[in-house]
């Protein structure tokens, strides 16, 4: 094998694609998953593949534009991530690499390091020096109502799920109450509840939120305010009884490394396409690690079980299944777990449903 593979194109193929169940948040919902697919492939006849979340129609075209940009810069050079990822970051530097920049760097990060792993035949965690482990998932709910969402709870929890998150804060503190107490008693006492309020409050509300929710055993609760309110986050953690989980939104482990110098959090969890893809990942686990922060996972399903394996302070795997109708093989839940699997990330495109898709 020569040194280095050379990256020969990359395309960049946006879709549009339907989810089991819409996200409904506190600020908004999100009806199906807008994705943009990035295949990079190598003179050598490797091809490694990826994708990332616009979260919103409106992101796709300047997604598929920033990515179509980015990857005319790395076009042709060596598949080595951590050089390309210096190179990205030094083109950006002006522009700032928050947002679609952000984004577009780590997706093109993830699909070269799917290349490395699939030219070695190897899957992304044991390429990165671990072995392919059930990892703990938890199933991701939106906005519940207890009563008209109970089968599709009580489906979860059959399925082999011990964890569920739900989001809240769309209503009053009574609306919380209802609805979490609600899929408590559904749940029962055994399983774990995550609950989410996706930046919806000011500190003082959250703080009064956590004490009244506290009683039904409640695992952590997630961005109660601004995701850039890192000392709003930490107000909130000096009084809270639930810990604090947040991090989907830090751009890069620089992002990381600023929320855990305010004690932002409890509970860390990137999201692999802001953290730098799996070269930023890499650097946050050391991070969490060294702050003995457990790690969560959001979104991003597939390369995610590849990420946590090799996460020291391993924690949950968000199972928010966005793109199962694209992949020839989408990830398996058994016994409550997902087992990451290869080649590389594992995800072989089902071309038809590309084509069924395509934004
Ligand atoms: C979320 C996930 C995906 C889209 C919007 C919101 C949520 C989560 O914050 O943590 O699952
Ligand atoms: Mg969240």
């Amino acid at each position: 094998m020569p040194d280095h593979l050379t990256i020969d194109s990359i395309r960049i193929r946006p879709v549009v694609v339907p989810m089991p169940r819409p996200i409904r948040t506190a600020v908004g919902e999100i009806p199906s998953a807008p994705l943009v697919l990035i295949d990079v492939s190598t003179t050598e006849g490797v091809t490694g593949r990826a994708y990332v979340f616009a979260y919103k129609p409106l992101a796709v075209r300047p997604l598929v534009e920033m990515l179509q940009a980015l990857a005319g810069i790395i076009a042709g050079k060596a598949v080595v991530p951590v050089e390309r990822m210096r190179e990205l970051d030094i083109a950006l530097k002006l522009l700032g690499r928050q947002g679609l920049a952000g984004m577009a760097m780590s997706g093109l990060d993830m699909a070269l390091w799917d290349v490395l792993a699939r030219a070695r035949g190897m899957a992304l965690c044991e390429l990165l020096g671990g072995t392919a482990k059930p990892l703990p998932a938890y199933d991701s709910f939106g906005l519940v109502d207890p009563k008209r969402d109970r089968k599709a709870l009580e489906k979860s929890v059959i399925a082999g799920f011990r964890a569920i998150k739900i989001k809240v804060g769309g209503g009053s503190l009574a609306d919380d109450v209802g609805m979490v107490g609600g899929v408590r008693e559904i749940l029962g006492p055994e399983v774990r509840l995550m609950i989410d309020y996706n930046q919806s409050l000011n500190p003082v509300e959250a703080v009064r939120r956590a004490e009244r929710l506290f009683e039904f055993d409640i695992d952590w609760i997630e961005e109660p305010v601004a995701a850039d309110d890192l000392t709003g986050h930490a107000r909130v953690r000096e009084k809270s009884p639930i810990p604090v989980q947040t991090g989907e939104n830090w751009w890069f482990p620089a992002g990381m490394a600023t929320a855990l110098a305010l004690d932002a959090c409890d509970l860390a969890m990137p999201d692999v396409s802001r953290i730098g893809g799996v070269s930023g990942w890499l650097e946050a686990a050391g991070m969490a690690s060294a702050a003995s922060v457990p790690m969560s996972s959001h979104a991003l399903l597939e390369v995610s079980a590849h990420l946590l394996a090799v996460t020291p302070t391993a924690h949950w795997l968000e199972y928010l299944d966005k793109a199962r109708a694209l992949l020839v093989e989408p990830p398996l839940l058994q016994d409550g777990c997902v087992t990451p699997k290869g080649p590389g990330i594992g995800m072989d495109w089902d071309q038809k449903a590309i084509a069924r898709y395509a934004a």
